[in-house]
């Protein structure tokens, strides 16, 4: 329900924020980004297009084999000024009048300004290098094209990410030609720290490039989701849905129960936090390694996927299921293969029931450990070829052409074994908040217990099975449980980011304040800079447009 709803537009700040104090705070932002638009391009902006980056509270790296995650907006996010640009502007040079040119320029001079004019390409003939592309391009058809460096991580890809879609989506007819834009861009969630501010960019110049084309009309929030998704997928990123959907359907107070089988659905769940006794806040940590996930996706993000496509192929094959030699299967659609029967599946709390009754299954990629060394329970890319009941040729073309991973071993056991657990955390996380919401008065401390217990565990998963986390996030959750958190777990995709802790809000405080007295990189920082880096949040609202009067 939550993912059919119309895509939020505003027309004044009070009614985008759930309360006037956040609204007045974010006000003077929201204006002095109006400001420096007007300064830098001569024009009023005439939309801000805005999307919060996430945290996510459990359930890391099975969104991209379609099962459930439980993420929260946060109140960081990124904000998008723009407007159709003026003759006689950069946006309108070399054709960019009739070819939707767009002048993007950042707040952060870290970033500098870009221009570009999308190229108008035939629908009907792809090119070498689109074909060449064929698995990440998602209209094959498409009839706009944009440079997107995926080997080197450039501000300015986000944006395009985002204009890719709606340019091909409703200008691939060529009847109608795109508005040249003029857009500034502005951020609070840090970038590649496991709190999605790449997914907020792409969301928000989505949003910015639907608005100034005035084809908002008709949007769910469930399609730019979905939009979104593929957008960001020209980054080189094979990612899941989780960050988008969080950024575009969270609502203030609540997470969001986000299922990806059989469709994209999301449930907000109020979290327990405001009504139970003690009160209970989450409190972001980030560790200061910086984890490029483009850059890395060989050997981390998308070497995780295809590992557990194929874990998922292989298990299909060890359960009876019969395969097509093309068939890619996810590990959420092997489990409902398994089940046979949509009842079985028809609520979450089924969905766990099962769930407990097919992690036994998973043991069937557990590999023999005749003539591997001890401890080693990954396999070698030919035993994995074997495995997969492929020839090397097709095994290439179904799960290798299309993305690049490297690694010796393949660990198909140990990524399967964390999916399953992981995804009955969550289903088990949702179920707690259910209960606190439905409980009369105040709630036993225990409950916060179980929701940390529950953290703690996914922690431990994503540290010894997925292996997402590295030694300073495995040292900073350590630190906030001996800090008083009830529970601690890395949340976003890994090797460096973000720890999520559950924290009695009385504690804050001290909870701060012992992790900067414990962790090395924080000893010198003080005030907004230490707030920077560790803070309390608030679930935020999703994305949405403010129109501004031109
Ligand atoms: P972040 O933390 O935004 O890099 C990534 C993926 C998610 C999900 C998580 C791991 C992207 C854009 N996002 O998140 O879809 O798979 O890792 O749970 O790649």
């Amino acid at each position: 329900m939550a993912a059919e709803l119309p895509i939020p537009i505003f027309t004044s700040l009070d009614k985008a924020f759930p309360d006037i104090e956040t609204a007045a705070a974010q006000g003077a932002r929201y204006d002095s980004v109006v400001k420096e638009y007007e300064k830098r391009f001569g024009h009023k902006p005439t939309f801000i297009a805005r999307a919060p980056g996430r945290v996510n509270l459990i359930g890391e790296h099975i969104d991209y084999v379609l099962f459930g995650c439980f993420p929260a907006a946060i109140e960081r996010d990124i904000l998008i000024a723009c407007g159709p640009s003026q003759p006689g502007s950069e946006a309108t040079a070399q054709d960019g009048a009739t070819r939707g040119g767009v002048k993007a320029e950042n707040l952060n001079p870290k970033y500098q300004p870009q221009s570009f004019v999308p190229m108008l390409k035939s629908a009907s003939a792809p090119s070498a290098a689109e074909e060449a592309d064929a698995a990440s391009t998602v209209h094959a058809e498409a009839s706009w094209h944009l440079d997107i460096d995926k080997r080197e991580l450039r501000w300015e890809s986000y944006v395009k990410a985002g204009y890719y879609g709606v340019l091909n989506r409703f200008f691939a007819s060529n009847t109608e030609h795109p508005v040249p834009v003029d857009m500034l861009v502005t951020g609070s969630v840090p970038s590649g720290s496991g709190l999605s501010s790449s997914a907020a960019m792409v969301v928000s110049s989505t949003l910015a490039f639907l608005a100034v084309n005035n084809k908002l009309e008709g949007i769910t929030k469930g399609q730019l989701v979905e939009m979104a998704m593929e957008n960001e997928k020209r980054v080189g990123v094979n990612s899941g849905g989780l960050d988008q959907a969080a950024s575009v359907i969270c609502t203030p107070h609540s997470a969001i129960f986000v299922d990806f089988f059989p469709r994209l659905s999301a449930e907000p769940i109020p979290l327990p936090t405001p009504r139970t006794v003690p009160r209970a806040v989450f409190v972001c940590a980030n560790s200061l390694v910086v984890s490029d996930k483009v850059v890395s996706a060989k050997i981390h993000y998308n070497l995780r996927v295809v590992e557990t496509l194929v874990g998922a192929r292989v298990l299909a094959l060890r359960l009876g299921q019969q395969l097509g030699p093309s068939e890619r299967p996810r590990l959420r659609e092997v489990f409902s293969r398994w089940l046979g029967s949509p009842e079985l599946e028809s609520s979450p709390e089924k969905v766990k029931a099962e769930l407990l009754r097919f992690l036994p299954e998973i043991e069937k990629l557990r590999p023999s450990p005749q003539g591997r060394k001890e401890g080693e329970l990954g396999v070698t890319m030919k035993e994995m070829v074997e495995w997969s009941g492929l020839s090397e040729e097709q095994f290439h073309q179904v799960y290798l052409s299309w993305v690049d991973v490297e690694a010796e071993y393949f660990q198909l056991y140990k990524r399967a074994r964390h999916v399953i657990t992981e995804a009955i955390r969550v289903l088990e996380f949702r179920e707690v908040c259910l209960r606190a919401q439905a409980a009369e008065g105040d709630l036993p401390e225990d409950t916060l217990r179980e929701l940390g217990a529950l953290m703690d565990a996914s922690h431990e998963s994503c540290s010894k099975l997925c292996e997402s986390s590295c030694s300073e996030v495995d040292q900073l959750a350590e630190l906030a449980r001996a800090s008083g958190a009830y529970g601690c777990r890395i949340t976003g995709a890994g090797w460096g980011g973000c720890t999520v802790s559950l924290v009695a809000e009385d504690q804050v405080e001290s909870f701060i304040a012992k992790i900067k007295a414990g962790y090395a990189p924080y000893k010198e920082l003080e005030g907004e800079k230490l707030h920077e880096v560790i803070f309390a949040t608030k679930p935020s609202s999703g994305a949405f447009v403010l129109k501004l009067d031109a």
